[in-house]
């Protein structure tokens, strides 16, 4: 199953893997400080054990020579801060070190079958034809790439628990606790998703929440599984979502059900985890009234208070779906008396399938200015893994993971400084051309957004599929999911005197998103339908500005392309580098031509400059 290509992720600058006899936090610190500095000719620091730290650490000057003092996995996150500083030549930060947020949780959609849901790196590390089996190097090797950012929380299955036969979670137990123990030295806690429904899958008439006999099947059921796996982290449920069961059956609140099952796994120390990604799904498209992107903050808002302490909500960053440029969902504003997690996907499902490059950190630096952190409680990314040689399908996609953790510690961390980290830690590259890595991958979600579906307009994508163009393709379909293109105008009108959308928001945000001069550009057709001769503030027009953004992305990607193949990348990175690019300059050109003829055919309004549109 190990792959012979060198997957390098961005660690083995740091030192080689830990063997598996190291089986605490603090003894693989141990290990990856004495063979990092070894690699790096310098003097290892010592470690000085604090428990009281918990997952933090500080540097300091100690009687013999340099510390690390640290609780437990403190240790651990401060050797591989050291190492990293080391690499990258960094100083060292003064004063404790600890994460801003507690859980930073990776959610794998992968299932029983070993499919990845949205999955662009191969089959499931963990599951293979309804059983788990799994690379113990592979998953070591993960585990260390995982700590090293600080991420802490890893659920393995997909929150579509939809595999009959597979996810009878009690057959797993076995195989769940080795593969705790596996993660359990870096600090990973496990995490499981359930079926709402499971109780009637074992006999019951119901899943009803009130229900004394279906709470005592999920107090039991808790037992079993937390005596398999006593630190397992919780429960991650998708209920009423897509077709899944929920508490809506028997006519129950999210926050009933929530708390029913919050209650079974209370006494073990387990979170639960109940994602809010609830809208109805099969939508007329001919109703004009029904705003899919109000459906959360419906379902939600007025549950705020109701649930119990260990329950979070867990909410996607956006109010669709991981669009390429979506407002923060007013959900996350809504419910300051709940435990909450924001979700952001690290899978480019809308984003390029890990084909196309979308470096993450600039957007996740947008939401920390638009929502003030302490806002949510917790952080969580749909993972981006697979069984691919380097994990992540294009080896870029690293960069995902690797911001991720390093945000989730710190959202207000800088982009620039987060990507330039991972190219150094990753590659050895001669100064300019570790800026120009740097420089393109800073920019390159931008350039994504250039090419697609324009100015928050979303699912301009193939069904199902999710890449490539297609303006239509979502446009008469039940997901609701519509940009409702005619002849004289685009988008949804989404103010008050629309849809009312704009009206979920705090007072001053949905001011400023209503009006058409606070409006942030990108997000224009987003918030409102507008003319294709509508003024931009420079003077374009609407439907000139769409040309141009859709000429310019794809002319970009041939730059990247351009200075891609000038760096001097190991091989097989290079290659597979290559390879992507040429896939994603063909989907820029699709992309820019698609969209360019839909809007002209739509408007009869030519291309100022002269420039090719396809009749
Ligand atoms: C796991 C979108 C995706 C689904 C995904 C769902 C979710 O609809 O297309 O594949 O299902 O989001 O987040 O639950």
């Amino acid at each position: 199953m190990m792959s012979e290509k060198t997957c390098r992720l961005w660690l083995p600058r740091l030192g080689e893997l830990a063997p598996a006899a190291c089986d605490t936090p603090q003894s693989v610190a141990e290990y990856e400080l004495k063979a990092g500095c070894a690699a790096l000719g310098m003097p290892a620091p010592a470690l000085v054990e604090d428990a009281d730290m918990g997952e933090a650490y500080a540097f300091r000057e100690g009687g013999a020579g340099p510390e690390i003092v640290g609780g437990p996995t403190g240790l651990l996150y401060g050797a591989y801060a050291w190492l990293e500083a080391a690499v990258c030549g960094e100083a060292l930060p003064e004063g404790t070190q600890k994460p801003f947020y507690g859980l930073r949780m990776l959610n794998c959609w992968d299932d029983a079958s070993g499919d990845i849901e949205r999955g662009y790196s191969g089959r499931s590390l963990w599951f293979e034809g309804g059983r788990m089996a799994w690379d113990d190097g592979r998953v070591r090797q993960l585990a260390r790439a995982l700590a090293s950012v600080g991420i802490n929380v890893l659920c393995v299955n997909n929150v579509n628990v939809r595999d009959e036969a597979a996810l009878l979670i009690e057959d797993y137990l076995p195989d769940l606790a080795r593969l705790a123990a596996a993660f359990r030295p870096y600090g990973v806690k496990l995490m499981v998703s359930i079926d709402f429904a499971r109780p009637v899958a074992h006999g019951l008439d119901t899943a009803d929440p009130l229900d004394e006999r279906v709470q005592r099947w999920w107090r039991d059921c808790a037992d079993a599984v937390w005596q398999a796996v006593p630190d397992l982290a919780g429960f991650l449920v998708k209920a009423d979502s897509e077709h899944r069961p929920g508490p809506f059956t028997y006519g129950r609140s999210h926050a009933e059900g929530a708390n029913m099952l919050a209650r079974a796994i209370a006494p073990h120390g387990g979170v639960l985890v109940w994602r809010a990604f609830v809208y109805n799904c099969q939508q007329d498209w001919r109703d004009a009234k029904t705003d899919r992107p109000m459906a959360a903050y419906e379902t939600y808002a007025p549950l705020d208070g109701q649930f119990d302490d260990n329950v979070i909500l867990q909410v996607k960053n956006g109010p669709f779906d991981f669009q390429v440029r979506e407002p923060v969902s007013p959900t996350l504003y809504a419910m300051p008396n709940t435990r909450l997690a924001m979700e952001v996907q690290l899978a480019q499902e809308y984003t390029g399938h890990q084909i196309d490059l979308y470096a993450m950190n600039p957007m996740w630096r947008e939401l920390a200015d638009q929502l003030p952190p302490e806002t949510v409680d917790a952080v969580a990314a749909v993972g981006n893994l697979g069984r691919d040689w380097n994990y992540t399908g294009h080896p870029f996609a690293a960069v995902n993971l690797f911001g991720f953790g390093q945000y989730a510690w710190n959202p207000w961390v800088d982009p620039e400084r987060v990507i330039r980290r991972w190219v150094r830690l990753t590659y050895a590259l001669p100064g300019g051309q570790e800026d120009a890595l740097t420089a393109m991958l800073l920019a390159s979600r931008e350039t994504y957004e250039r090419y697609t579906a324009p100015l928050g307009l979303c699912w301009m994508v193939r069904p199902g599929l999710h890449y490539g163009p297609s303006p239509m393709g979502y446009e008469f379909d039940s997901w609701g999911t519509y940009n409702r293109a005619d002849r004289d105008a685009v988008g949804i009108d989404r103010t008050s005197k629309g849809t009312g959308y704009a009206a979920q928001y705090p007072e001053e945000i949905r001011a400023g998103f209503e009006d058409l001069e606070r409006c942030p550009e990108r997000l224009l057709l987003f918030f409102h339908r507008l003319p294709y001769d509508y003024k931009m503030p420079d003077g374009r027009t609407l439907i000139q500005r769409i040309y141009d953004d859709h000429f310019q992305g794809a002319e970009e990607v041939d730059a990247m392309a351009r200075t891609l193949e000038g760096l001097d990348l190991p091989q097989p990175d290079r290659d597979e580098a290559l390879r992507r690019m040429a896939m994603q300059q063909a989907n820029a050109r699709e992309w820019r031509d698609v969209i360019n003829t839909f809007f002209h055919r739509m408007s009869g309004v030519p291309d100022a400059h002269g420039r090719k549109i396809y009749d």
